[in-house]
């Protein structure tokens, strides 16, 4: 957020709350580079977070009492008392009201860590329902906020901890079973590197990624076409998963090390597309930090589009939209793309040679208006930092 928004967001907390305050936090979504669909089975992520997030002013309230509003919903503020409060609190919101569920979730597990009442406004421009995570970056500016307004310091530096907590806050709290990647890539990651996550283990390393540097560019697509996670398709891919690895016998589809012995044991064709997507992007997912740790950059067109395909054909979740910018922008000249976040609609991501992008970008454009789409939205992808409280404006 600019200096100018920081200004913004205070003058608007103060006009709506009659106070000034106590700071302003900004927690940024992510572009996922490759790993889908792998978290929630204890395997490798490796996302970046963007400049773009979510920004909350807040301020410390005595009486116990969260109120959160938002600039995206003027009128769908929820006043809560924290006491006593709990998942089935939310349940009864309206439904413009739910994207309160969010941050709630976070101020309530928060309560067993000392976190009192606050007032909160939040400003976003992150695009809602694009898989760019505005969802986690809403959980985790709540959290960052809260932790440091009520002096947790411990906790506000344990970032990986504190990921945990806005997870558990989508999961228990909105009922959307996500894994631990996007509050991650929220929280740690750095500027100029993505995050090369573990999930089973938590273990993190920042991995440098400088794509101009190499003439290339990663050109962030939001094809319109919205996704809801809630919605039962990703709850269902999650449980086929487990499924899976209940009749394998291992913890989590991560165990599965001889993929042709694992895939004959499954008598069910869509359990054995499901774990040869996560088997393999597991391996796409080392294949590409390797890349990236030797300076080799141009050769991850085939990684991103080998996993597009496996998003598309193993795991059934792409949508028309995505297709058509991959198989357009392939067919541009660009060295690879694919969809990005849960599936069922959001953003898609394509690799090019600097001297490309803008061709690709407009067979892109192009091949939308031909089809009469609503023109996509091209987004900076720049590796950027995570969650932080902002200078004063
Ligand atoms: C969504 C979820 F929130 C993540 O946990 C992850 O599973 C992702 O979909 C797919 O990789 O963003």
């Amino acid at each position: 957020m600019t200096e100018e928004g920081t200004a913004t967001l205070t003058a608007a907390f103060t006009e709506a709350y009659r106070r000034a305050p106590e700071g302003v936090w900004h927690a940024p979504g992510r572009i996922n580079v490759i790993g889908e669909h792998t978290d929630y089975n204890d395997g490798l992520v490796l996302p970046f977070a963007l400049a773009r997030g979510v920004s909350a002013a807040a301020a410390r309230r005595d009486d116990g009492v969260l109120e959160l509003r938002s600039l995206q919903a003027a009128d769908a503020g929820v006043t809560v008392v924290l006491d006593g409060a709990g998942p089935e609190t939310a349940g009864g919101w309206a439904e413009r009201e739910r994207w309160a569920a969010y941050p709630f979730g976070v101020a309530a597990l928060l309560r067993e860590h000392g976190v009192g009442g606050a007032s909160v406004l939040f400003d976003s421009d992150l695009p809602q329902g694009a898989g760019l995570s505005s969802s986690a970056a809403l959980e985790c500016a709540t959290a960052l906020a809260l932790c440091e307004l009520y002096g947790l310091d411990g906790l506000a530096a344990d970032r990986a901890g504190l990921a945990r907590i806005a997870q558990r806050a989508e999961n228990e709290y909105v009922g959307m079973p996500c894994g631990i990647m996007d509050q991650s890539a929220s929280l740690l990651c750095t500027a100029g590197h993505a995050l090369m996550l573990d999930c089973r283990t938590g273990l993190s390393a920042q991995v440098p990624l400088d794509l101009p540097g190499k003439d290339l560019a990663l050109l962030v697509v939001n094809t319109r076409a919205r996704h809801t996670l809630t919605d039962g398709g990703y709850g269902r891919r999650r449980a086929e998963c487990e499924r899976a690895a209940a009749l394998l016998g291992v913890p989590a589809l991560r165990d599965v090390k001889d993929l042709p012995a694992a895939l004959d044991r499954l008598a069910d064709p869509v359990l054995r597309r499901r774990v040869q997507h996560v088997v393999t992007e597991n391996h796409r997912v080392e294949a590409t930090a390797g890349l990236l740790r030797a300076g080799a950059e141009t050769e991850l067109g085939a990684l991103l589009t080998a996993s597009h395909l496996s998003l598309r054909d193993q795991y059934e979740i792409s949508w028309p939209e995505a297709d058509l910018t991959i198989d357009t922008a392939l067919r541009a000249g660009a060295r690879g793309g694919r969809m990005v976040g849960g599936g069922f609609g959001g953003s898609v991501i394509v690799l090019t040679a600097t001297g490309r992008a803008e061709r690709v970008r407009d067979a892109i454009t192009a091949a939308y208006r031909e089809r009469g789409l609503a023109e996509p939205e091209f987004v900076d992808a720049v590796p950027s930092p995570g969650a932080r409280r902002l200078p004063a404006a």
